[in-house]
Order: C-alpha cells, then structure tokens, then sequence
C-alpha cells in the first residue's frame, strides 16, 4: 500500500530534533549570560548574577558554574547514551521479533544508585559550606550597617551610624580606609514580603514582615547596579526597583556628609515651601530641618540628589516631578500617594520647592 509521507510524519521521525533543541538551550543560555557587556565601571546593562562585582556574589556564581558542570555532565552522558540506543537499537525494517526481555543486574542497580548519591552528596556538601560562608548572623569586622525596609512600593534606606534616611537608592563605598568594607544589611518588610536583590552584589534574600533578615554584600568595584523587588507585592511590584552606587571612599564621604545636613532653606521658594507645609505633604513625608515628619513615604529631605522617583518608575526630572505631584497614579497607578488636587499653580509652585532640596 502506497502511503503519503507527510510533513508531520516526516517531522515526527526526526527523533534527534528534541535532543539537539534541549543541548543547545542547555549550553548556549548559560554561554550568552556569561558573556553579558559591561556598561559603565562595574554595571552590567541589566540584572545579572553572571557578571558578580562583589564577594558573596561570586561565591554563588562560583557554586552555580559547579553545579550547571555537574547536571550538563550528566545530561551530555545520558542524552548521549539515549540517541545511540535509539540509532543502535532502532527496530530493523520488516523484523517484528520482540527483543530479548531482560530482568535486573546486580552490578548495573549497584552502579545507579550509588553514583547518583555520591554526586547529591558532593553537591550538598559544597552548597553547605557556601551557605555557611555567605549567611553571617552578626555583622563581620568592620562593617557598615544599613536597614532596608521593604515598602509598598518603595525602598527606605536607613543610616542608623550617620542619622539619616534616604530612599530607593542604596549608596554604599568601596573601601573604607584603603580597605574593602562588608556591607550588613538589616532587612525588614513595613507591609507584605518583598524580596531585595542586586544580583551584581549578592544573593536574593526576603523581606519578611515581623521578621528580621540579614544580607552581607562586599563590593569589588564601584559602579551603579540596578535591582528590583523579587517577590511579587502587589500592583506596582514591577516598579520597584532599587538602584545601588558604590562610591570610592571620598565620594562616598561626600555623599554621607550632604545626607547628613537638614535641608536647603531658600525663602525664594517661600511660596512653594508653605503651601507644601500646608498640604497633607507633610503627614506622609518628612523634610528634616522642616514641620515635615511623616514616615509613611519616602524622605525628601534631599529629593534632589536622587536620580529617579516612584523607585525607579521615572528619573527625577523636573517634569516628571510635576506629573507626579499632580497626579502620580498617572506614572505609577496604584501606589499610595493619592492626587493632592492641587490647581496647576499650587504644583508648579511645590515642585520649584522641591528642586531647591539637592
Ligand atoms: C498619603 C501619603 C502621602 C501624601 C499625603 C503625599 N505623598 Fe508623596 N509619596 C507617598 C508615597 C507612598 C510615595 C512613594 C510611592 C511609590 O514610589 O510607590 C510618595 C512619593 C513621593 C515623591 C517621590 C519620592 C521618591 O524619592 O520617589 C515625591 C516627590 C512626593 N511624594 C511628593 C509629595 C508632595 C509634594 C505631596 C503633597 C502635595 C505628597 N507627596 C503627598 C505618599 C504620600
Ligand atoms: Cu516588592
């Protein structure tokens, strides 16, 4: 009987297709990660724990390169194994003998599960002792410490040493005396669980209400890099991102010591500056220096030295500053700073406020 050969069928028998699409997946994903540009000192144009710039960083992606070794190894073997069977033993034209039946083998059980324990055992033994050396339940010698609290949909930094608090960008320094600085971090969530992750800088960790976490993070190069809320939070859970600078020491100083002072008082902006006094502004945020004390939303106290607002969703310019004090569920719908309904002067006026707070 004559049969048509369909494209289907003739796809269907090309057994080695699925194989070969899984081996390239399996080495080309990893290889195109790792060769990822570097943009700008240290940062990567994108997230990515392939190209670490600080030391726990490394150790993860250090276990990672063993363990894709390890699975790949196994994965070539037995992918190997499997196509040579189906080549080697493929059933021969017009033979419908049924194949030898055999049952068990000693050796060969022996064999399947030993190697595979020896190999989980090895695995669990290295991921041990990085887990050992990463997690630190106090922070190390000569640490900065700095809490991050996890907010709907906002990062607050806090300084407790240097007595102040900032947002959404995380500035840390390289050294600290010619010497590289751990950074302790004090994780805490003030709604739902978010997670902090700079995967340049370290391992993603979770911001748990009620619960307190630590992360060390060591930076081997300065350079801005850029992390986000990894653990779904609600609607704005994608624009919450997190920026990190790492400054040499002196910059990192200077830094410090502008976040340090109360804020710029310049009665040019009188106007701007009463009627954000004025407005429930002043319930939610605080501007050290000024009747503003809210803790509920992010720190203006220096607005200015900042380079995005809504954590990350704009950059701070003076136009998006006006669409967002107007009206900032236009830029970030559904955050929880409502309208103001301030009339086109009133914003105008608070945003020439906002632009004296550098
Ligand atoms: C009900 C509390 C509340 C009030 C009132 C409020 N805000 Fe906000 N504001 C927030 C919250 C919360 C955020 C952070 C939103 C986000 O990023 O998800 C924010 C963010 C901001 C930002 C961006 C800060 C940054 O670094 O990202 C500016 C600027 C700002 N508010 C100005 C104002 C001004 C001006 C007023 C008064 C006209 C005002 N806010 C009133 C809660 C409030
Ligand atoms: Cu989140």
């Amino acid at each position: 009987m004559h049969r048509r050969i369909t494209a289907a069928t003739r796809l269907a028998r090309m057994r080695w297709i699925a194989p070969a699409l899984l081996i390239a997946l399996f080495v080309l994903t990893p290889g195109a990660m790792a060769t990822a540009p570097i943009c700008e000192n240290g940062a990567a144009p994108s997230p990515t724990m392939f190209v670490p710039m600080s030391k726990p960083a490394e150790l993860i992606l250090e276990i990672s390169w063993l363990v894709w070794g390890i699975c790949g190894l196994i994965f070539v073997i037995m992918e190997g194994l499997i196509i040579w069977c189906i080549f080697k033993y493929r059933r021969a034209k017009d033979d419908h003998t049924e194949a030898p039946q055999i049952y068990g083998s000693n050796p060969i059980e022996l064999a399947w599960t030993v190697v595979p324990t020896l190999i989980v055992f090895v695995l669990f033994l290295v991921t041990a002792r990085t887990i050992f050396e990463i997690e630190k339940t106090s922070p190390p010698e000569g640490s900065l410490e700095i809490t991050v609290i996890g907010h709907q949909w906002w990062w607050e930094f806090d300084y407790p040493e240097q007595g102040f608090v900032t947002a959404n960008e995380l500035h840390v320094p390289l050294t600290r005396n010619g010497k590289s600085v751990p950074i302790y971090l004090t994780l805490e969530s003030n709604d739902v669980i978010h997670s902090f992750w700079v995967p340049q800088l370290g391992g993603k960790t979770d911001v748990v209400p009620n619960h307190i976490n630590h992360l060390w993070l060591e930076p081997t190069m300065t350079g801005t890099y850029v992390g986000q809320c990894a653990e779904y939070c609600g609607t704005q859970h994608a624009n919450m991102l997190i920026t990190a600078v790492v400054h040499p020491e002196e910059e990192f100083d200077a830094w410090v010591a502008l976040q340090k002072t109360e804020a710029v008082n310049d009665d040019s902006v009188a106007t701007g500056r009463d009627l954000f006094q004025k407005t429930a502004c002043i319930n939610c945020h605080t501007i050290r220096g000024t009747v503003a004390n809210g803790t509920f939303a992010p720190d203006l106290t220096h607005l200015m030295s900042r380079s995005v607002i809504g954590a990350g969703v704009v950059s701070n310019t003076p136009d998006n500053l006006m669409t967002w004090v107007y009206d900032p569920q236009i830029l970030k719908p559904g955050c929880r700073m409502p309208s103001m309904k301030l009339d086109e002067q009133g914003v105008k006026d608070i945003v020439q406020y906002l632009l004296t707070l550098k």
